[in-house]
């Protein structure tokens, strides 16, 4: 049982009022640790820890700034096994999967910003009389609110460029998931990161999550999370003109055009739907296929999905562990009881049934991987965000109503096109409204490369130059010319 605490001033302390939330095993249902209930006080100490550093933070070049990533990179890769144990007893997600994707990318995000940020050239615009400089300067305190699906994936995510831009930070992860930030704090506390440079503050959304947005001195707010929560964000950022990016949920769509190759488009789409329970914004979780291949790509999807072992987190073959929380294992199920109403059918899955583990208690939320058939694109279950372990099937015999049904969601975020013609999945691609496409391939990640949605999948994009943008501000300088003054 582990008695996290806010990290403030490069202390760890708890909350000022001495409140606390217990955090859960979702795949036990034990209790591992409690957190502090912080509030708008302990933002405020936060913020004022964050200020009074910021002058010494900005004061470091880039490539000092970068050699601190690097260091970071460096400390976490050495925890690796220990980050993936203590992200999967926080998310029940496998341990294989902890490994591979979140600790991995907490790593490779610091050492990646670092790399990217020494390739920095200073943007210059020439004129005929003068010069154009322009000088990015850090935004100041910012505010970094993440969700519980990738927690340290997505908290480095956001941490390690801003620091390099020469930003102060005040975190909230999800109260669901605490861990791994608090990891991260301990990293930086023995790596002796300057004091009051990096701040975490613990608890609800609505209670310390608000108290950041509407912080006056908090300059920026990157936020990953649902999207009703973002409307939340928007609306209280927005009017004290914060700079905003916000990542958001999605519906995201795997369309399989009549040309694809079979074998890969079935893997790519069970991988698309099921990684980490169906729980990653990228997850496709409406499957739109060919008529004329669907019957064939249905049964071998549908075996393939049979295939993944659902169990023991901590077991190294364990492709598939729980969902977040009991919460979240009741939404999905609701999903599933709606699908049935919706005249759904469905083509396995459906119940809490799993291979070879019960738990301690016998109440982990488990819940197998479930695929839906027959119902429309319309339908509630194929539109509003579900985010677990439950996919729809859906026909189409043009290309052109392909499009149209995928163009219905009111999200924009991702999705996967399969085919073995490459210049009609591009042109495919091109008309799909959505931040990212993937051709015959699916999480297929660039850091470089601009990530972000549409419609209501999100504002902005993070990721290379948009996240050194996001984390900076841009003064451009223009000298005239001394010899034609
Ligand atoms: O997200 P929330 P939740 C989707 C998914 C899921 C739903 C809800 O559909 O079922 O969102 O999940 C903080 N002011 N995604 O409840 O509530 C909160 O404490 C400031 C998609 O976890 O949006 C947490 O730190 N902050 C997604 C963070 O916001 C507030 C990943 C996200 O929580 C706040 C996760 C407030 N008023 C869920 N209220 C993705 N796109 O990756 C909450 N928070």
């Amino acid at each position: 049982m582990l008695d996290i605490q806010n990290f403030i001033d490069g202390s760890f302390t708890q909350a000022i009022d001495g409140e606390s939330i217990d955090d859960f095993n979702p795949a036990t249902a034990q209790c591992i640790a409690t957190i502090p209930r912080s509030q708008s006080a302990d933002v405020e100490l936060a913020v004022s820890a964050a200020q009074s550093a910021q002058p010494g933070w900005t004061a470091l070049t880039l490539e000092q700034r970068a050699v601190w990533l690097d260091r970071i990179a460096d400390a976490l890769e050495e925890k690796t096994e220990h980050i993936a144990r203590t992200e999967s007893i926080d998310t029940g997600k496998p341990i294989a999967l902890a490994r591979k994707v979140d600790a991995a990318r907490s790593v490779s995000n610091f050492r990646f910003f670092a790399s990217f940020g020494r390739q920095q050239t200073e943007m210059t615009f020439e004129m005929e009389d003068a010069m154009n400089y322009v000088h990015r300067s850090p935004i100041g305190t910012v505010g970094l609110i993440t969700p519980w699906n990738l927690p340290l994936y997505l908290l480095t995510w956001k941490v390690a460029p801003a620091l390099l831009m020469g930003n102060t930070i005040i975190a909230k992860p999800s109260e669901i998931t605490p861990l791994t930030a608090h990891l991260l704090a301990e990293t930086f506390l023995e790596l002796g990161l300057p004091k009051g440079v990096f701040n975490l503050v613990h608890g609800l959304g609505p209670e310390v999550g608000q108290a950041i947005l509407e912080h006056p001195k908090i300059k920026a707010i990157s936020f990953t999370g649902g999207t009703e929560t973002g409307r939340i964000v928007a609306r209280t950022a927005a009017p004290m003109f914060k700079k905003l990016s916000l990542e958001l949920g999605g519906k995201n769509a795997t369309i399989i055009l009549k040309d694809a190759e079979l074998e890969n488009a079935v893997e790519g789409a069970v991988r698309a739907a099921f990684t980490n329970s169906g729980q990653v914004c990228l997850c496709g979780s409406r499957i739109f296929i060919d008529e004329s291949i669907a019957e064939q790509f249905t049964h071998k999807f549908v075996e393939k999905v049979n295939s993944i072992q659902i169990g023991d987190p901590m077991d190294e073959d364990t492709m598939m562990g729980s969902v977040i929380s009991p919460e979240h294992l009741l939404k999905v199920e609701s999903y599933i009881e709606l699908a049935v109403e919706e005249g759904g059918t469905l083509l396995t899955g459906g119940t809490r049934e799993m291979t070879g583990f019960t738990g301690p208690q016998g109440i982990g939320a488990f819940l197998r991987p479930t695929v839906v058939g027959g119902l429309s694109h319309t339908s509630r279950c194929a539109t509003e965000e579900i985010f677990g372990p439950m996919v729809t099937l859906h026909t189409f015999t043009t290309e052109t109503e392909a499009l149209e049904m995928v163009n219905t969601s009111e999200y924009g975020l991702a999705g996967s096109v399969w085919t073995n013609d490459l210049e009609r999945g591009r042109a495919f691609s091109e008309k799909i409204d959505s931040g990212i496409i993937w051709i015959n391939t699916w999480l297929h990640r660039d850091l470089r490369t601009p990530f972000g949605g549409v419609k209501n999948s999100g504002i902005g994009r993070e990721g290379g130059q948009w996240s050194l943008e996001f984390f900076s501000e841009m003064t451009n300088i223009c000298v005239k010319n001394q010899e034609t003054v």
